[in-house]
């Protein structure tokens, strides 16, 4: 190689790569680079809820703060990613109220199975004072919850048999989120509960290692679990609200102004989330029903319901508490 023409321009070069990289720190010094995590992949409904939370953000403070979503659970598990979030490790998050319970017990309230009749009563709910409560004990642990996301209602899903009663579930050996309430709901149906992370279903259904697990029809579509599993039963089991969740050290870090853009885009991205949500449980059913599965529905619910009993009473004798907040839901119109 002509060594005479490679030093020649390295001088010029290095000089041009330095005062690049320096604006480039200047740049940055007074904009957020923000990190978010997601769950799942591109395309879905929160997914594309958030693109627009941070596309907005970024927009209307003109670069001051510029959050990224990384998709799929790149940046790790959900459990972890909660408390990433808390120490301000990552930025903000869609974050499912039921890993959140062992770190924010008044949460756990959300995954009382059939504690809510539909979705749009949770709705109702996370929208009004409640919602404020259980933002209020997020902010306490250092979450900071713009908005609520739905995700439907979810129902067990399984390689070996339709569950139409009860007594179906015994001896299933079934996936769940990781929080112990939905141990003791698998337990109190006769089946095995385990708990593990949601990246991990796909490969433990093909392998036998679970018979089933429980989700909502987009998840069950978008994590391909439909593909081993071929027997889905609307059980409707649970109805659990999620949020967008802002570290609190990137939130105080923001003038009044830039807070309230992050807010309100966080609360158009509900907005938009809710109705691409609405016609995604449709979609999904269709693809999945496309594809062989037998979808089928539970008649008696309330023979679920009954067993779930005693975890409500183990509940509310530990939180004693936490009993008017139980009543305050169940009674919201
Ligand atoms: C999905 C939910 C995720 C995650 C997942 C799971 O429906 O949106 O946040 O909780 O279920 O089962 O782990």
């Amino acid at each position: 190689m002509p060594q005479s023409l490679f030093s020649r321009m390295t001088v010029p070069l290095t000089a041009l790569l330095t005062a690049g990289a320096l604006m480039g720190v200047a740049a940055s010094a007074s904009a957020e680079d923000w990190r978010g995590w997601n769950v799942h992949p591109d395309g879905y409904p929160n997914s594309l809820a958030l693109k627009s939370f941070a596309d907005e953000v970024s927009d209307k403070t003109q670069g001051r703060v510029n959050p990224r979503v990384y998709n799929n659970a790149v940046l790790g598990d959900q459990p972890d990613a909660i408390d990433q979030t808390r120490s301000g490790a990552l930025d903000f998050g869609n974050f499912n109220m039921g890993p959140m319970g062992p770190i924010v017990p008044e949460t756990d309230v959300l995954s009382l199975p059939f504690l809510f009749d539909s979705v749009d009563q949770m709705y109702r709910v996370m929208d009004g004072d409640i919602g404020k409560r259980f933002a209020d004990a997020l902010a306490d642990k250092d979450l900071i919850a713009l908005s609520w996301f739905g995700s439907g209602a979810r129902s067990f899903y399984d390689t070996d048999h339709p569950i139409e009663e009860p007594d179906d579930v015994k001896g299933l050996k079934l996936r769940v989120m990781n929080n112990d309430l939905y141990v003791q709901m698998v337990d109190a149906l006769g089946g095995n509960a385990t708990p593990m992370s949601y990246g991990e279903v796909f490969q433990s259904l093909k392998t036998g290692v679970i018979d089933g697990a429980e989700n909502n029809f987009p998840s069950f579509e978008s994590s391909n679990h439909y593909e081993v599993a071929k027997y889905f039963s609307e059980t409707d089991h649970l109805i659990i609200p999620e949020c967008l969740c802002i570290a609190k050290t990137s939130w105080d870090a923001l003038s009044d102004e830039d807070k309230s853009i992050v807010r309100t885009a966080a609360e158009n991205a509900a907005t938009e989330q809710r109705k691409l949500w609405a016609e995604q449980v449709e979609k999904s059913r269709e693809i999945v029903e496309k594809a062989g599965v037998k979808v089928n529905q539970v008649k008696d619910k309330s023979a679920f319901q009954a067993r779930m009993e005693p975890i409500y009473q183990a509940f509310i004798k530990e939180h004693p508490d936490l009993e008017s907040l139980i009543d305050d839901i169940r009674n919201t119109q």
